[in-house]
């Protein structure tokens, strides 16, 4: 099959299979787990040696990092991308910063790393609250700019729809309270059947330890 797609169980892997599922696509998918030992073989390694997930294989293109899968997909193939240059595909690429940095690296990631995952990151309680408290003012710029909008950018579904609902129901499994108008955007976006088709699968299989 042309496409493969590595990875499962956690939320920056369902952003691939939901991007995938959206546009129709068959693809394989190898449902490796993070933290199984399935990420340092040496068939995963030679495919990168950052030893996460997701990846995608699409012939002989080996793509690393879920927001550029999702991007790469929706260029190619058409859908959940704005045209290049229009004024949307600016916004497309301020909600990915975005939710990449504020939402992601610097906030979520921080909390999995060094509360979650302490064993193996060490634990960083400081490090902790100032995630916490930087999510809790960060997310008000998304409130503020969503509004009761249905979607992220324009009058579409795009790829910010599906990073943004994988980090606002990350940080529900953390147990940050979001606005109404936040939560009722998860809840739609849950009903896609493209979303139950990914979550089903991503979530069939477990992170590992
Ligand atoms: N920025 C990357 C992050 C990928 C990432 O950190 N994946 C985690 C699972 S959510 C992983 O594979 N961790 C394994 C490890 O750190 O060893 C993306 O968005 O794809």
């Amino acid at each position: 099959m042309t496409l493969v797609l590595w990875g499962g169980a956690t939320s920056r892997t369902i952003r691939a299979h939901w991007a995938l599922e959206e546009l129709g696509l068959e693809y394989e998918a190898k449902l490796i787990g993070p933290r199984t030992g399935e990420t340092q073989t040496p068939a995963f390694r030679a495919l990168s040696i950052k030893e996460k997930v997701p990846v995608l294989v699409d012939d002989g293109l080996v793509l690393t990092e879920s927001a550029a899968i999702v991007t790469y997909l929706g260029d190619k193939h058409g859908g959940l991308t704005p045209p290049l240059g229009s004024a949307e595909r600016a916004r497309y690429y301020e909600w990915m910063s975005f939710i990449l940095m504020e939402l992601d690296a610097h906030t979520l990631y921080v909390i999995r790393k060094h509360r979650d995952l302490a064993a193996l990151y060490g634990e960083a309680p400081v490090a902790v609250e100032a995630a916490r408290q930087g999510f809790e003012k960060q997310i008000r710029w998304a409130e503020e700019r969503l509004g009761d909008a249905p979607y992220a950018v324009g009058d579409a579904f795009s790829g910010a729809d599906i990073l943004l609902v994988s980090c606002l129901d990350w940080a529900r499994a953390y147990g940050f309270t979001l606005a109404p108008a936040l939560d009722a955007y998860r809840e739609r976006h849950h009903e896609r059947p493209a979303y139950r088709r990914a979550a089903a699968l991503n979530n069939s299989i477990q992170p590992g330890a």
